[in-house]
């Protein structure tokens, strides 16, 4: 398995993010990939590849032209160690800019684009280690640690090759990649979420949430209760899987945020660090060419050994063929 990251989601480093005016620590930091790279390499999971570098056409396929000069113009004037949380452009209190994120982002894109590129050539499953994440980043906004939408621009570039399927599978609803497709009926995307009406982000991730026009049908929420236990998860994980072999998509994308990890400092449901295992070879089940894009995930003192986890099951034998070794 390719596991694709570049060195420069290390130059995005915000000092804080507010939360109702007051300064937290950023959760959304660089030693979260730090972790999942040096626990791959020890576990000797992957084939590690730097990313090409895309024209920015594939980009302004998701995000308005305006917007992607604006983020790339304001990061250039931001001096070292200062920070920027901007007046437009902006969803919330969660996404500053610092001089290096336009650098940063624009590598996550291609660490996205050329996993799916590697899909192109014929591998099955690839893991793009993106940082920042992209699921919340809309048309013309960031948010919730997000600046552009790694997923929706690797999905956008392999429709021209095929249907697709998007599976979110971070512990928040991804806003964005959905509002990039509502109106499409080429790529479906399916989400399994907290329930917006008590987590971020909020005011999208309802099951009222269908699609729009051609779009209708192929946008599928599952609100979760916070208190859903390892199994429930798996029955709707389940039912959401077989949406997409309906649908029969020719790649599979899968927004991974490992913010379902129980104690994750900002979501957490039951999850266990065995069960991401048990997720990847559901995910793997459907024989499907596969990217894996990686969005959010907190605890970066469990980060390493939940990356592994799942690594390990996107590289196991069909889920029928095991035995229950793992619960
Ligand atoms: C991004 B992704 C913490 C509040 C955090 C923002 C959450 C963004 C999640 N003080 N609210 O989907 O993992
Ligand atoms: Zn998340």
């Amino acid at each position: 398995m390719y596991i694709i990251y570049s060195q420069k989601y290390k130059l995005h480093n915000p000092p804080f993010e507010l939360y109702d005016g007051v300064r937290e620590s950023y959760a959304e930091k660089k030693e979260r990939i730090d972790v999942i790279l040096s626990a791959l390499k020890k576990n000797r999971i992957g084939i590690f590849e730097k990313p090409s570098n895309f024209s920015l056409k594939y980009l302004n396929r998701i995000h308005k032209q305006e917007y992607v000069h604006f983020l790339k113009d304001r990061c250039e004037n931001i001096l070292p160690n200062d920070f920027l949380f901007p007046s437009y452009f902006l969803r919330d209190t969660y996404a500053p800019l610092v001089r290096g994120t336009y650098k940063a982002a624009k590598d996550a894109v291609n660490v996205a684009l050329t996993g799916a590129q590697k899909l192109l050539e014929g591998e099955s499953v690839v893991y793009s280690l993106c940082r920042p994440p992209g699921h919340h980043a809309e048309y013309n906004a960031m948010g919730g640690y997000c600046y552009f939408n790694n997923a929706a621009v690797a999905a956008d570039y392999l429709a021209h090759y095929g249907k697709i399927a998007i599976l979110d599978i971070d512990f928040h609803h991804g806003n964005g990649t959905q509002s990039s497709f509502y109106d499409r009926d080429d790529i479906l995307y399916v989400s399994l979420h907290a329930d917006p009406r008590f987590k971020y982000p909020y005011i999208s991730g309802f099951i009222e949430e269908k699609g729009r026009g051609i779009g209708f049908g192929y946008t599928i929420n599952y609100p979760l209760q916070l208190t859903i236990t390892n199994q429930q998860y798996l029955d709707i994980l389940k039912k959401a899987l077989s949406k997409i072999k309906a649908f029969n998509p020719k790649f599979l994308v899968v927004s991974a945020g490992f913010d379902t990890y129980k104690d994750d400092p900002i979501g957490g449901f039951q999850m266990t660090v065995p069960f991401y295992e048990i997720i990847a070879r559901h995910l793997i089940s459907l024989s499907v060419p596969t990217l894996i894009i990686q969005e959010g995930g907190y605890s970066v003192e469990k980060l390493g050994d939940i990356a592994v986890s799942f690594s390990k099951g996107l590289l196991n034998r069909p889920l029928n063929t095991i035995s229950k070794e793992v619960k």
